[in-house]
């Protein structure tokens, strides 16, 4: 390695919505984390990881503080973003550019709190009316916190997503890389396979399901000739849920298992069959043996 190698933990934090797996996936430059309009689509940390000639990163997306009314897995999620910068060199807060709330603040606070480095990412500047707005946005941000550096981009076009890795890569401390040049994510297959079934449903779905409904990848076989052989049950809490879920001559559910695998094969590079099932599982998402088998908490 040269001297001057660096490696880096980033953490993305932010409320929920405001464009943190989108960020990550564009930084990437793969699909790593799921995404969709509706709030509280991540439920734990994933840790993508990107290796240059210089650099590697690993940069983490972290769930949005959940509404903390909510159930188990909910509480889950809030200890993963609270908690998710243990062991950050910095961590960027994230933020709808047309917006600072009450929600910001009090990311803001709890994070420099902690004593960490804080970025400020002013993201979705493609939805201000034009560029000349940034300026003025940044502006009106700037005195919030004592920001280390604040960075407009937009996940969704590219926009500045480049020079923000260059940034990045420039503040990391000189390292060695820690992960193989080829490995993209922390998360393994399984946990990503469920993941792309379960984003699926938050965006093929009306609004009751997504929430009460949850992915158990119960069968991952690597088959000679390339292709994966997965097995998934879709647990939600009620008969009528799974009804809507596998839809009029199970429809739904096709159209939410076509879309996954065309996901899947993109990121595993491989063919895939796509098994799923739907079950009843009341009271899931407050269940501890449940959520931990389903891969959040610990
Ligand atoms: N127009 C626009 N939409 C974005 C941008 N980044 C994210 N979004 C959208 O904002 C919504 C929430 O994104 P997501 O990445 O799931 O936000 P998270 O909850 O912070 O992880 C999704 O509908 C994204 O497509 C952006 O730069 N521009
Ligand atoms: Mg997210």
């Amino acid at each position: 390695m040269p001297d001057s190698h660096r490696f880096g933990v980033v953490t993305l934090v932010g409320r929920p919505n405001v464009g943190k797996s989108s960020l990550l996936n564009t930084l990437m430059g793969t699909k790593v984390s799921i995404v969709s309009r509706r709030p509280q689509t991540t439920w734990s940390r994933i840790d993508g990881i990107r290796t240059d000639t210089h650099v590697q990163l690993v940069i983490a997306d972290t769930p949005g503080l959940h509404r903390p009314r909510r159930k188990l897995l909910n509480r889950i999620a809030n200890q993963s973003a609270r908690g998710s910068a243990a062991g950050a060199d910095l961590v960027c807060q994230v933020i709808d550019a047309r917006t600072w709330n009450s929600r910001d603040v009090a990311v803001a606070e709890h994070f420099s709190a902690q004593g960490f480095q804080l970025w400020l990412v002013l993201n979705k500047v493609d939805l201000l009316n034009d560029l000349n707005q940034v300026l003025p946005r940044i502006e009106a941000v700037r005195t919030h916190q004592s920001w280390a550096q604040i960075v407009p981009v937009s996940a969704k076009t590219g926009y500045n997503c480049e020079r923000l890795f260059e940034l990045l890569a420039e503040a990391a401390p000189i390292g060695d890389p820690s992960y193989p040049a080829d490995e993209v994510t922390t998360a393994s297959s399984r946990f990503i396979a469920a993941e792309f079934i379960r984003e699926q449903i938050f965006r093929q779905m009306g609004d009751e399901i997504p929430y009460g409904s949850a992915v158990e990848l119960t069968h991952f076989e690597e088959q000679a000739g390339e292709s994966v052989r997965l097995e998934a049950s879709i647990w939600c809490e009620t008969v009528g849920q799974k009804a809507a879920l596998i839809g009029a001559g199970g429809v739904r559910l096709k159209s939410i298992g076509i879309a996954a695998r065309h996901q899947l094969e993109r990121v595993l590079g491989q063919q895939v069959h796509l098994v799923t099932r739907v079950k009843v599982r009341k009271g899931w998402a407050d269940d501890r043996k449940s959520v931990t088998q389903l891969g959040y908490g610990n």
